[in-house]
């Protein structure tokens, strides 16, 4: 067998952690390997998003081969994820900017859509109450959590931020550390100290302010959206 038929073999049968570091080298083989992942995408179709798949979906349509960009416009022009809003709310611009790794603007955005989701009072306080969270529907918060997981390679999130906190015996002190939102006893300060792209920490982003308390992070993360999936 060829190199580039090692190299798929090999792929097929990785862990999605794996998967997501032999892109790079199925990648680095030229125009085959851009068609291995051109198929491997397109036979995915159907399949639930996840990390890996928004990996290719960004590599193919982030690429200056005109052949990569001519499959996304004609076969998935809009992202792989078809986002669910129970409010209709529209995510795609959401969706765009992660799909090209805009994170600070996708990170701001995404506060828009929170105060939107909770109402025009909250959208003119630019800030939310966390009973407005609490009423927030699963939908909504599950398509900003799937976006952000797909778009990172699995390590932004929401719910990637409630399992460390679960980790950390929901201590928000352990958590700020590990998320690098504090280091020691200074805040990060916010915009210029955060950090913007994958290599941040897990869960770095998106960001929720802690000036006025806990309280909202805090009902984000008792959301049920979240418990129902995995308690
Ligand atoms: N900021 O420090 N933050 C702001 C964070 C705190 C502060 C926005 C995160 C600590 C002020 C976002 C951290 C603190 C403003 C974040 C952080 C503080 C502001 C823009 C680490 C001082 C402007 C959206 C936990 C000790 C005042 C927004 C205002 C803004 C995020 C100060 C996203 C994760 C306790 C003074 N900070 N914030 O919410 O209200 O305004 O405009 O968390």
């Amino acid at each position: 067998m060829n190199e580039l038929g090692t190299l798929t073999e090999k792929f097929n049968q990785a862990s999605d952690k794996n998967k997501l570091k032999l892109i790079d080298d199925l990648i680095a083989k030229g125009e085959e390997g851009y068609q291995f992942l051109r198929e491997f995408l397109s036979s995915s179709q159907g399949h639930s998003p996840n990390p890996v798949l928004g990996k290719i979906y960004q590599t193919l349509k982030n690429s200056d081969n005109q052949e990569n960009i001519n499959f996304i416009e004609d076969k998935i022009p809009q992202g792989i994820v078809h986002p669910q809003s129970s409010l209709n709310i529209d995510y795609s611009e959401l969706q765009e900017l992660l799909i090209i790794k805009e994170y600070q603007k996708a990170d701001v955005l995404t506060r828009v859509k929170l105060c939107e989701i909770a109402g025009e009072k909250a959208t003119q306080r630019k800030w939310l109450y966390f009973t407005e969270i609490a009423k927030f529907p699963i939908n909504d918060l599950h398509t900003i959590d799937l976006l952000w997981n797909v778009y990172s390679e699995g390590k932004f999130g929401y719910s990637i931020q409630r399992k460390i906190w679960l980790s950390q015996g929901k201590d928000y002190i352990e958590l700020w550390a590990k998320l690098k939102w504090k280091d020691g006893n200074r805040w990060t300060k916010y915009p210029q100290e955060f950090i913007w792209d994958l290599s941040a920490p897990l869960g770095h982003l998106p960001l929720s302010n802690q000036l006025r308390g806990v309280r909202e992070i805090d009902a984000l993360f008792a959301h049920p959206a979240w418990v129902t999936e995995n308690a």
